[in-house]
This record gives structure tokens, sequence and C-alpha cells, in this order.
């Protein structure tokens, strides 16, 4: 890898790096991990404070035997920010925004049986028209300077890089949705299957045809079908396993493989599927009933309690960097602490974690990195990005049973006032078109004292809204906690009818600092700051449409150096390094109880067993008079 100067950002392309190998750009040229954020990997501080162009080279082997039979692929799971590709020198493809896959067939411009080069240029410069938005190229003097939200510094190729192949003609996407009828034990998996390829004319309708499965945990068929163009239908399950959260059920993530078989030959029947197969695809499919109303949220006809986290795909050198080790640990943690949900803060956490959550059975809020929305930029630029964002988010997610609604954006400018009436309303009514059966919901955190209308509030399915009592607002005074925060969920119910969650509060902790009288920073703030939330929480739970309490943060995480993020953002229940702070063990307790009060889960036999008890008749018992001691 290369960095290009930030004074000079486009020296990479007027130097043609691409054509020439950055072995030749006079640049010192590094070492660098594929996938990683590149900020820490050195001990560079340039580096790690860079902003603009990144250039990376290394070359790749195609076999010769995929050139005549088969299409060669390269795919990104992600690259931050911007990426532009150039294969052998010619330019291939390019992406505009991270944390999102991106591929293209390379056929065109690799060698096969042969040695090929392939360069990316990774600019991590953000405006106002980017999602997230940002203004880190504002020049000042010779140096660019970095000004992006504080949090999303990291930049570099985040997620793997893959190259593959594919038949000639082939299966290029499946969307697929389910139902699930507990009464009767059935459930039903429909299907829409897209081909691609070289068809010539109507060739497409008459000459293939499919032949689906689904398949359980011991690879038994349950259900099939052989079916034709539209290549569309619905297959029925009885006895089925329905997907089930974690703590809803004794055995939750339970998925059924659905394989679909692409067989060229005219559909004669079922006698017919012994035809040439030309290609195969396997999804993890989970069966269960998503459905809301303006009371609640319901899976399998079961109302939802979310308890949660939001999180960042962040550890100690590889920054944003998919690490299959933390993000097993991550999901180990979020089982012992007894959580149900994710909300990916501040952006799509890589595939192989989605993965995963279907598996254990963790319900995702999905969103992309719609950040602060700038007021400035209401315009048509934005929105189109929003839009397009958006939507990739959704065609890269929609099948995963374990995606319970879509986060349209975090903390944007949504009072009335620069066209943000006209912003939320196109935005939400392009996205409501796409939205594959899932709810939409945001984090506001827009003051609801003053008398500005909230212009996307009203246009959610469920409200959530973020806010910091006692920290980032009149920190210190506990005491007001409560009070604060059944007031605003009060309000942004009376205002829109709609469910309403907590989607972020918390405070930070140090480990270790410790005074009487309590101290802003402290472990044992963080925990009377958190009791005193639980106070409001169980008053709104009686209310029924209060949904969900999401914590922020899941673990300490960097962030941008600043003088009030020294050690960086210290809002983690567990340290950066993944170790429970003290308030992890009064999460567990509360997050246990309430599944066995709400959802009558066994809890683990830990000697916390009996503290739990004493949690709930706390909880049951206590008053929310906000001079009850917690010390
Ligand atoms: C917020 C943001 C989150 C920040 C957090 C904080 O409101 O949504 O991204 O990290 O506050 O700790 O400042």
């Amino acid at each position: 890898m290369v960095k290009a100067s930030s004074a000079r950002p486009k020296e990479g392309y007027q130097q043609k790096w691409y054509e020439k190998g950055i072995i030749h750009s006079g640049r010192k040229v590094l070492s660098m991990a594929v996938p990683a954020s590149y900020n820490d990997i050195t001990v560079s501080q340039s580096l790690r404070y860079h902003v603009g162009a990144v250039w990376y080279e290394r070359n790749f082997f195609v076999p010769g035997s995929w050139g005549r039979r088969r299409r060669t692929w390269l795919r990104f799971g992600s690259v931050h920010y911007k990426a532009e590709v150039w294969i052998n020198g010619e330019p291939a493809m390019s992406h505009n925004s991270g944390s999102l896959p991106f591929e293209m067939e390379v056929g065109n411009y690799v060698n096969f049986g042969a040695t090929n080069r392939l360069t990316v240029m990774c600019d991590n410069r953000q405006g106002g028209y980017t999602i997230p938005q940002g203004n880190n190229h504002e020049a000042e003097g010779n140096r660019t300077k970095e000004r992006y939200t504080f949090e999303m510094y990291n930049a570099g190729i985040y997620r793997s890089v893959h190259l593959y192949s594919t038949p000639r003609i082939y299966i290029s996407d499946i969307d697929v949705d389910t139902e699930y009828f507990s009464s009767e034990q059935l459930g039903v998996v429909r299907y829409r299957l897209f081909l691609d390829g070289d068809f010539y004319g109507k060739s497409r309708n008459r000459a293939y045809y499919i032949h689906v499965q689904l398949q359980n945990q011991e690879s038994q068929v349950v259900a099939a079908q052989i079916n034709r163009h539209p290549f569309r239908g619905s297959l029925q399950v009885h006895n089925v396993r329905a997907w089930w959260p974690f703590l809803m059920n004794p055995q939750p993530g339970y998925l059924y493989r659905l394989q679909v078989e692409l067989h060229k030959g005219a559909y004669k029947g079922e006698e017919s599927i012994d035809d040439e197969i030309l290609d195969i695809y396997r999804l993890p499919v989970g069966i269960r009933s998503l459905m809301w109303n303006n009371d609640s949220l319901l899976l399998n006809g079961k109302n939802l309690y979310l308890r949660g986290f939001g999180r960042h795909e962040d550890f100690e050198t590889r920054g944003r960097g998919l690490d299959y080790p933390m993000m097993l640990r991550d999901f180990n943690l979020l089982k012992w602490i007894g959580a149900n949900a994710y909300h990916t803060t501040h952006y799509p956490y890589s595939e192989e974690f989605m993965q995963f959550a279907d598996e254990c059975g963790i319900m995702i809020i999905d969103e992309y990195s719609a950040v602060d929305i700038d007021a400035n930029f209401l315009n048509r630029h934005l929105l189109e990005n929003h839009m397009s964002v958006l939507e990739q988010l959704i065609h890269r997610d929609k099948n995963h049973p374990s995606v319970i609604a879509w986060s349209v954006a975090n903390e944007p400018y949504s009072s009335s006032g620069y066209g943000s009436a006209k912003y939320f309303q196109s935005l939400m009514w392009y996205i409501r078109k796409i939205a594959q059966g899932r709810p939409l919901t945001a984090a506001i955190s827009r003051p609801f004292h003053d008398d500005k209308k909230n212009n996307l509030a009203e246009l959610l399915d469920i409200v959530g809204f973020n806010r910091y009592n006692s920290w980032y607002r009149d920190t210190r005074s506990l005491e007001g906690i409560t009070g604060a925060v059944t007031e605003e969920a009060l309000h942004w119910r009376k205002e829109t009818g709609k469910p309403i969650i907590i989607m972020e509060y918390g405070a930070n902790a140090i480990n270790n600092y410790r005074s009487l009288p309590l101290v802003v920073g402290s472990p044992n703030y963080q925990r009377q700051l958190y009791s005193r939330h639980f106070l409001a929480f169980d008053t709104l739970r009686q209310k029924k449409w209060f949904i969900g309490e999401i914590v922020w943060n899941f673990a300490d995480f960097q962030t941008a150096q600043t003088v009030s993020r020294v050690g960086g953002d210290r809002n983690g229940i567990f340290s950066r390094n993944r170790q429970p702070k003290e308030m992890a063990y009064v999460l567990r307790r509360r997050y246990y109880a309430l599944s066995r009060h709400l959802d009558k889960a066994m809890v683990p036999r830990a000697h916390e067993e009996r503290k739990m008890d004493w949690m709930v008749t706390f909880l049951k018992n206590v008053s929310t008079d906000s001079s009850s001691s917690l010390e």
C-alpha cells in the first residue's frame, strides 16, 4: 500500500499509479493487512490520521479453466469510504459508501491461467452529500484537516475480497419471505428466483426449470417443488420448527436450508429432474412471522421487548476490520449477559455477523451510516445517496430472519425547517416500497421541548429516541433521570401514536475509578445512572407500547483523538478488550430477569440467580421516587 499526499490527493491518478504499479510511485510501499482498517497497523502518526487516498495493490492468479466455461467475479465486502478498482491497469469498478459490498464480473479484464494485478484506491474523504456526511477535506495551509464524525475515523479495506466464479447462466439472487402459523405448526416459505446470463430470445422461459428443496438440520427434505418461469413459488412445511429469538424459545435460531437447482431442459413434470444442473444456490432460511401495529412489534404472534446494544466493529490494531474471534466473543458475551438484540450502529455490520445473528437468534435493527444528517444539505443529492445506501442495505440483508427493522437514520436533523419535511417524506415513501416486510425506525435525538414539529418521527412505524440524561445532558443530576425518560417516551407516544423504544442511553465508566461521594465516569456512577433508567423503563413497560431498551455501548471503542475522548469512548458495558465492567453484572441480572418475567426463559444456574429474584422484586416494588438511594 502507498499513501498519497494529503495536499495532492489526485497525484495517484495524475501519475497513473494503476498503470505503472505502486512500486514506481516514488512513495514508500507499506505492507498492509486486508481485511483491516489501516490506521493502527503501522506506527506512523500521519497514516493514522491520514485524510485522502491510499492505494492498495496485489497480484492474483485466475485458473485457466474458468475462462471459457465460467464467469469470473470480483467482490469487495466493504471499502471505506470511496473505492476505485483497476485490473491490470484498466478501470473496472467504483463504489461510494463504505460498509456495503460491491462486485463486478471481471472476465474481460483478467488473464486466465496467469497472474493479474489488482489496484484499489481508497479515499476516506467525505462531504456534505455523502452518507455518512463529513467535511474532512478542508485544507488548512498545505494540510488537509479531518472533520468527520468523531467515531468514523478509520479507513481501509475492512472486509474480505473474493474472487469467485459462477456458471455462464446462473442464479443471481433469491428473495425469501416466510410465515409461521403456530396453531397448525405450519410454515410457509415463499421464494422468488432471479436468473442471469447468456439467454437468447425467449429461451429463458422455456429452456430451464428449477428444483427447490427445503432441508432441515438433519438434511432431510421437508418440502420440495419443481417450478418453471417465472421461478417463484411457495413451500409448505408441516410440523415446522420456527425461528425464535434467543431466550424466547429453548432452541433459538433454527435455520432450514433452501437449495435451488437450476436445470437445463424443458419442464415436463416431476420425471424431468435428471436434466443437466447448471447452478445450485443454497440459503439458510429461518421461518418466522413478523408483524407490527400501533402498539407492538410481534414475532410469531408474541410481543417483542428488545434488550440489547449498539456497538462498533472496533478492536485494537485491526480497527473496523473483519475479525472472526472478536465477532464470536461478542456473541458469547451477548448470550452471557442475556441480551436479545443489536442495533447496528451506525453502519451495516459484516455479512458474517448477520449470518451469526440468524444462527444465534439475535434480533437486528439494521442501520446504514446516515448519522447526524446535517440540515444544510437536505437536498436532492443527499436524498438520492441516502435512498441508494438504504436500498443496497436492504438488498444485502433482506433474507436474514434476524432483521426485524430498518433504521433509516441516526440522530438526523429532522425538526421542521430546512426542507426536512419534504426530504423525509420522499425518503420514507421510497424505502417503504422496498422494505421487504420490515417496519421502519430511526433514532431521533432532536429536542422535544421546543415547539418545532419533528418531520421524521411521525413517519416511522417504531419511534426510537437517543437521550443521554445525566451524561451529555444535566450531567450529575441523577435524580432527574427517571422522570425525564418517562416524560420523553410519553411525549413521542402522544405525538406519533406508535411503539416507542429507547435506542441509546448510557454513561462512561473507567474501571477502578472510585470515589465517595460519587464521581462522574466511575463504575458506580454508571450503575446508578442505569438503575434510574430501569425505573423509568419498568413503569413504561406496563404501557405495552414501550418495546425496548438499547444500551450505548456494548464495549468501549476508539475514536478520533479529542480532549473529551481521551482513550476513546468509554460508554462500554465491556471494556475494549471485551472484559466485563461492574455494570455488566447488573445488566445481566436485569436482562435475565426480564427474559424470565416476559418470556418465561430458563436463566443460567449462576450464583447470581438469587440476586435476579431480588432484582425482579426490586423492579416491581420500588417507587419511582428519585430520592430512593441505590448506593
Ligand atoms: C450518540 C451517537 C453515538 C455516540 C454517542 C456518544 O448520540 O449516536 O454514535 O458514540 O452518542 O457516546 O457520544
